[in-house]
């Protein structure tokens, strides 16, 4: 590696937590300081294997629970050259949604376990950081009604929050709980201090493989 390399930045959270918006504000205030940083999400919707999980979301097809989930992991390994290229570029990417969301929605549907849903995903480049935007049900309700698509109830959502909960005591990740009640702004300053950081730690470090 010639050049230090950029940060690889998660945001989770259940729905309407606020992780768009804090990904859009985190790369702009990156980049406003002049250090390189794009926004990446998942499922990332535009390639072939998104389009099959896009409509699923939209309820347009139906797809079996175990095969959705490798397509979502797999909607991440195709994107895993270019994520390398880009972090051994030298810029940070910030990524809504990544493994944990796989994990976490997926086993909060009967009969699956967090161990088989892990393992496709097993390998894949491991974020420097996971900052998981946490919120109270009532206040994302006051954000506005959940949208159609599917997932989008909250006795699910519950059930994925209490997943996303047993995945933060992995101590091999470097998870970062930040109060995400709180406005916009103060939040985004929150998330900038933490991303700085870490951002200075990792440069120098060989990009790790998750849950290895
Ligand atoms: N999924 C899966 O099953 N397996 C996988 O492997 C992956 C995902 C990766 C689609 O994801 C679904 O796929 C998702 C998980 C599943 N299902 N669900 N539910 P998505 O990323 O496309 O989901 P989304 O619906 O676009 O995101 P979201 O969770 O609903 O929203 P958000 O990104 O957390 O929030 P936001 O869009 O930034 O903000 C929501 C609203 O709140 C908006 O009006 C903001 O202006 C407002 N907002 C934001 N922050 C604040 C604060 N601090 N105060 C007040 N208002 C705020």
């Amino acid at each position: 590696m010639s050049c230090k390399r950029g940060a690889l930045i998660v945001l989770e959270g259940v729905d309407k937590a606020g992780k768009t918006t804090q990904c859009k504000k985190l790369v702009h205030a990156l980049q406003q300081s002049g250090r390189p940083a794009e926004m990446m999400r998942f499922p990332e919707r535009t390639t072939q294997i998104g389009q099959l999980i896009s409509s699923y979301l939209e309820k347009k097809n139906y797809l079996e629970d175990h095969t959705v989930h490798l397509l979502f992991s797999a909607n991440r390994w195709e994107l895993v050259p270019l994520m390398k290229k880009k972090l051994e570029q030298g810029i940070t990417l910030v990524v809504d949604r990544y493994a944990f969301s796989g994990v976490a929605f997926t086993s909060a549907k009967p009969d699956f376990s967090l161990e088989w849903c892990k393992h496709p995903d097993v390998g894949l480049p491991k974020p420097d950081l996971v900052m998981f935007l946490q919120l109270n049900p009532s206040v994302a309700a006051e954000r506005g009604e959940f949208g159609t698509e599917r997932y989008e109830n909250s006795t699910f959502q519950r059930a994925v929050q209490q997943r996303f909960e047993q995945l933060m005591k992995d101590p091999s990740v470097n998870w970062k709980v930040i109060d995400a009640a709180r406005s916009i702004d103060i939040v985004h300053s929150d998330i900038k201090v933490l991303c700085e950081n870490i951002m200075n730690m990792s440069e120098n470090l060989p990009i790790g493989e998750l849950w290895k």
